[in-house]
């Protein structure tokens, strides 16, 4: 250890709390620990980790809209890359500031852009119908293993191009890379042990000749063909999207799912308008927030709810204490399809804000439109288990029972 984290002290002012956000029983249930560290101030100091914390929605939006500041290219975990060496290569958008993440972003927006979702909408909605068709006839069954994995893995690697083969690696890879940016705990421990592999298949899948010459992945290397990055610069950006873009959408259709079958009157109230679907999910992300958090790290002083952070501290942003902050949503825990749901932070913001977010609302449109016209009803059918990860949250059992319309 570079510093002994307990004997630092934060400074006057700054409350501070034994919270640890990554501890097991944190993420079982962070909701009771968000609200105290909300309440605490409006930025504590992690006596465990030796990090501050933003858990209110005004100080989570001024650290995303400030990227010179609360800097990406020192790592988005704990880990600070100016200390330690980067468990991978670094990404090229994630963990880069403006300029140089800039030239990165522009090739993956034109890969994700209106123009490519519209080429995909028929497809994916398409493949939603017939899911959901056979689930209801099924009757009863786990809404994360048989659909919200279902699904993505329906649509998503025929749209990337990606190999028939080893696709069984993309979710435990994604898991991986999420439990990567917690503390040295026994989840980041469990992911070394298991990654390589996954580490290994995911890598030989980034070139461009393990990739279809039509789909997503060989429009990101059409940007290293017009020269805009390097050919390996452009594998990088594969690989950002087979770490980012599968399963943060399962956890995001499981949300879904749970507090549609949780709140019967909002399943009824999609039913009788097919067309709320996107609202039903972007209300689902806001409520459950798949990407529960990210670190910056400070490039200077800098003032944080009253208080004066100095140069190369990290700062954990709670994204889903800001999506519940109380403070910016009436009845904040309440599953409403119908509220306006703009503001919140499941997708980040400012230039890091999710390039995939047209691909993951598409997905999470098509799926509930589909299990709206399919379903008269859904409802909880035995005990959800939580999945424990450092960063996404999300259900690994969500037994549901579901009635043919
Ligand atoms: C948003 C996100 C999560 C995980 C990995 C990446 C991005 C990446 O760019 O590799």
């Amino acid at each position: 250890m570079l510093q002994d984290v307990a004997a630092r002290r934060p400074p006057p002012g700054i409350p501070a709390s034994a919270i640890d956000p990554f501890s097991l029983d944190f993420l079982r249930n962070p909701h009771p620990a968000h609200e105290a560290l909300r309440e605490a101030g409006p930025v504590v100091w992690l006596e465990r980790y030796g990090a501050y914390a933003a858990a209110r929605h005004a100080e989570v939006r001024q650290i995303l809209n400030d990227p010179a500041t609360f800097c990406s290219s020192r790592g988005v975990g704990l880990s600070d890359f100016q200390r330690e060496k980067p468990w991978r290569p670094p990404s090229l958008v994630l963990e880069r500031d403006p300029p140089e993440h800039d030239r990165a972003r522009a090739v993956l927006n034109r890969a994700l852009s209106a123009t490519v979702m519209r080429s995909l909408r028929a497809r994916f909605a398409e493949a939603a119908e017939e899911l959901a068709e056979t689930l209801a006839r099924k009757g009863r069954f786990d809404a994360i293993a048989e659909c919200a994995e279902v699904y993505p893995m329906m649509v998503m690697p025929d749209a990337v191009g990606l190999s028939k083969e080893g696709r069984e690696h993309l979710l435990p890879y994604a898991a991986t890379v999420f439990n990567m940016f917690g503390p040295d705990n026994e989840l980041r421990r469990a992911a070394v042990a298991q990654m390589a592999p996954h580490v290994e298949w995911i890598s030989a899948q980034c070139k461009r000749e393990a990739l279809a010459d039509n789909g997503i992945g060989a429009m990101i290397h059409a940007g290293a063909d017009a020269g805009e990055v390097t050919r390996q610069e452009a594998e990088l950006l594969v690989r950002s999207l087979l770490s980012a873009g599968f399963d943060t959408t399962v956890h995001g259709l499981g949300a879904a799912m749970r507090s549609l079958a949780e709140n019967p009157d909002q399943f009824a109230a999609l039913r009788a308008d097919p067309s709320k679907a996107r609202a039903a999910f972007e209300e689902a992300v806001r409520l459950e927030t798949p990407v529960q958090t990210f670190f910056r790290t400070t490039t200077r002083d800098v003032e944080l709810g009253g208080a004066t952070i100095g140069e190369g501290e990290k700062v954990l942003m709670l994204l889903g204490a800001a999506n519940r902050d109380p403070r910016k949503w009436p009845d904040p825990d309440r599953y409403d399809i119908d509220r306006p749901t703009s503001g919140h932070v499941a997708f980040g913001g400012g230039v890091h804000m999710c390039v995939g977010q047209l691909l993951a609302r598409l997905e999470g449109e098509t799926l509930l439109a589909a299990l709206a016209r399919s379903f008269a009803r859904i409802e909880p059918d035995g005990e959800a288990a939580p999945l424990l990860n450092n960063t996404l949250r999300g259900w690994t059992r969500l037994p549901v029972r579901v009635t043919a319309a």
